[in-house]
């Protein structure tokens, strides 16, 4: 990583600040793994595998954008400024959880806060923050048709899903609706090919970058999400293009996925050779 640094067209400060994210979300998927008799009394996720992405959109976000989140983007939140201790608050239901108070399982952000962009509550049934993220970015189009958006930002939606859940009806709603109405919302698919224990053959009959195809109007980009100057360089094109031409698009980001589907879905009872092979794209190796 620091042998690429000195190439990257990425700011030193954020390669840097990326590198010490990654370091901290896989210790804090290491910590929750030793102490798993108290940690895995409450279900979590970790993003293990998919810090590089999640990062590369955690850290090009702005106070005055929306995001709509799911159970595994803990890195993401770590790249907006989080703290693990917070996260870790949510984690163990303690009532100082900025989130919702102890209320909610780890990963289910909810904040208003100066410096941060604006995250609704969140579902944990997959797929369903497609359509409220769409109608986010269906009030900011009205608000901005009408001439009621304060100050000279162009604000934007993110919408974060895996893959798996693509495949749900209310995701092809939302799609819909934003190439309908050209809403300005990012739709960023993390592919770790795994859908609980299923694999994506099993689930699927294409990726979502396929399936972006048959949205007109919905445009879309691959990148290697796995790789966080790819990742950063990918996103901040996409952003962009959201930002200026207040249009949809859907980015593809292909990611290992390195631990357990959740805490309670552990590797061991149904991973074989494929985590040797999500190891080899480790974004930390
Ligand atoms: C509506 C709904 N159906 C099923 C589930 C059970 N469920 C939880 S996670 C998951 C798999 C989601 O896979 P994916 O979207 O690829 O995310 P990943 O965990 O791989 O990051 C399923 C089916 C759920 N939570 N909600
Ligand atoms: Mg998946």
């Amino acid at each position: 990583m620091m042998a690429k640094a000195k190439k990257s067209k990425i700011d030193q400060k954020i390669l840097l600040k990326a590198y010490e994210l990654m370091c901290t979300a896989r210790h804090m998927a290491i910590i929750y793994d030793e102490n798993k008799e108290i940690c895995s009394k409450y279900v979590h996720s970790t993003s293990r595998g998919h810090e590089a992405i999640q990062l590369a959109a955690g850290l090009q976000l702005l106070d005055v954008d929306y995001a709509s989140l799911y159970y595994r983007d803990e890195s993401m939140l770590l790249g907006m400024g989080l703290q693990p201790y917070e996260l870790m608050l949510q984690l163990m239901a303690k009532r100082d959880d900025p989130f919702s108070g102890g209320r909610t399982y780890y990963g289910h952000p909810a904040i208003r806060k100066k410096g941060f962009p604006t995250i609704p509550h969140q579902s944990s049934a997959t797929g369903m923050q497609a359509i409220p993220a769409t109608g986010m970015a269906h009030g900011l189009a009205y608000l901005e048709s009408q001439k009621l958006l304060k100050g000279k930002s162009r604000p934007i939606v993110l919408c974060s899903l895996g893959d798996g859940s693509v495949t749900e009806g209310e995701v092809a709603e939302a799609f819909q609706m934003a190439v309908l109405k050209k809403l300005p919302i990012l739709y960023l698919i993390q592919d770790n090919d795994w859908g609980i224990s299923a694999t994506g053959e099993e689930m699927r009959a294409m990726d979502a970058y396929e399936y972006a195809a048959g949205f007109k109007g919905l445009e879309r980009m691959r990148v290697d999400g796995s790789r966080f100057e790819l990742s950063y360089e990918g996103l901040a094109k996409a952003i962009e293009y959201v930002r200026t031409k207040r249009a949809p698009i859907l980015v593809h980001a292909k990611c290992p996925l390195l631990g357990h589907h959740t805490s309670g879905v552990r590797k061991e009872w149904y991973r074989g050779d494929d985590l040797s092979v999500h190891e080899k794209q480790d974004p930390l190796s």
